[in-house]
C-alpha cells in the first residue's frame, strides 16, 4: 500500500467534503461525522479494498456506510477513486441527484446500500457474508458504524450473530468520535468500554487513532489476514469535525451549515486557495 498516496487522497477528500457540503447550503451535510471518517475511508478505498470501479460486476469487497449521514466521506472517496466524475459532487443533495443527503443504493456508482436509518448496516453486512459463503466467495465486507449509532440494539444482535456464524471476513469499524446528534455519547447513552464489549461478543478487536493512516492500514490488514472464525472490530478514535478548527469536537457541527466566511476560513485551514465564487452557491 502506498501510504503517501493515501494521505494525499485524504487531503483531497477533506477539501472536496468542505466544498460539497458548502454547496448543499442549509441542507444537512453533516460535516462533523463526515470529517471524522475521512482517513478511514481513504485507507479503505485507497489501498485496502479489492474493488475496481471499471469492473463492478465482478465479486468485490463491499463497504457499507451504516452511519448514512457520513456521506461526505463516502462520496468524496468514490469521486476521487473514479467511481464517478468529481463534478458530480456539485449535485450533492439536490433534486434528481444520485448523491442524496443519505446514501441511496446505486451499485454503478459504488453506493452499495441505502442507509440513514441507523442500526441497519451491520446486519446487512452479515447477510452478504452468509450469501457469499454459499457461493464460495471470499471477498470482505467493511461496515462503518458511529458510536452514537451503537445505541441501536440491532447492532448487538448483529454482533451476536456474526460470532455465532463465525464470520471472519467482516470488519465493523466504529467511528468513535464521542459525540452524537445532540450531545456526547457519554451524556446521551454511556457505551462504557466498546472494545471490551466487542471482545465479550468474541470479536478480535483493535483500537487505533482513526486519523493515523499508517496505523489504520496496518491494523486493518493484519485483522483481515486472520481467518480463525472470529469477526473483527476496529475501534477508531476520531475527532468529530476533524481538520476544521471551529468544527472539531463541537456538537453543533453534527448538522451545522457553512456560510461564505466560514467556508473561506475552512478552505484556508486546509491550505487551499481554490475559493469558489459566492454566486456559484446562490
Ligand atoms: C434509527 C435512527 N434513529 C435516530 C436517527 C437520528 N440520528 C441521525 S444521526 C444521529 C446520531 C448518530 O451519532 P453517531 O453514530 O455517533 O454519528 P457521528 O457522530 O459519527 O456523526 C441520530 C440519533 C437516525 N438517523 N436513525
Amino acid at each position: 500500500m502506498d501510504i503517501e498516496q493515501i494521505e494525499q487522497l485524504a487531503k483531497k477528500m477533506r477539501i472536496s467534503a468542505i466544498e460539497t457540503g458548502f454547496k448543499a447550503g442549509k441542507n444537512a451535510a453533516h460535516f462533523g461525522g463526515g470529517l471524522s471518517a475521512i482517513e478511514i475511508l481513504a485507507c479503505l478505498y485507497g489501498g485496502i479494498m479489492d474493488i475496481n470501479p471499471q469492473n463492478l460486476d465482478k465479486p468485490h469487497d463491499i463497504f457499507i456506510m451504516s452511519k448514512g449521514h457520513g456521506v461526505l466521506a463516502l462520496y468524496t472517496a468514490l469521486a476521487h477513486k473514479n467511481f464517478f466524475p468529481l463534478e458530480k459532487l456539485e449535485t450533492f443533495d439536490t433534486d434528481e441527484s444520485d448523491l442524496c443527503g443519505h446514501p441511496a443504493i446505486n451499485p454503478k456508482l459504488g453506493i452499495e446500500f441505502s442507509s440513514g436509518s441507523l442500526g441497519m448496516g451491520f446486519s446487512q453486512g452479515i447477510g452478504i457474508c452468509l450469501g457469499w459463503r454459499k457461493k464460495n466467495i471470499s471477498q470482505k465486507v467493511f461496515v462503518m458504524v458511529g458510536d452514537g449509532e451503537l445505541d441501536e440494539g440491532s447492532n448487538w444482535e448483529a454482533a451476536m450473530s456474526a460470532a455465532h456464524f463465525k464470520i471472519d471476513n467482516l470488519l465493523v469499524i466504529v467511528d468513535k468520535n464521542k459525540i452524537q446528534l445532540d450531545g456526547t455519547t457519554d451524556e446521551v447513552m454511556n457505551l462504557g468500554n466498546v472494545a471490551e464489549k466487542f471482545s465479550s461478543f468474541a470479536f478480535e478487536v483493535r483500537e487505533v487513532d482513526g486519523h493515523n493512516i499508517p496505523e489504520i492500514c496496518k491494523n486493518i490488514s493484519e485483522l483481515m489476514e486472520n481467518h480463525d472464525g472470529r469477526p473483527k472490530a476496529l475501534i477508531a478514535h476520531t475527532v468529530k469535525g476533524k481538520g476544521i478548527s471551529f468544527m472539531e469536537n463541537k456538537v453543533e457541527w453534527h448538522h451545522g451549515a457553512l456560510n461564505q466566511k466560514l467556508y473561506e476560513q475552512a478552505m484556508n485551514e486546509l491550505g487551499t486557495s481554490i475559493i469558489r465564487n459566492v454566486d456559484f452557491y446562490s
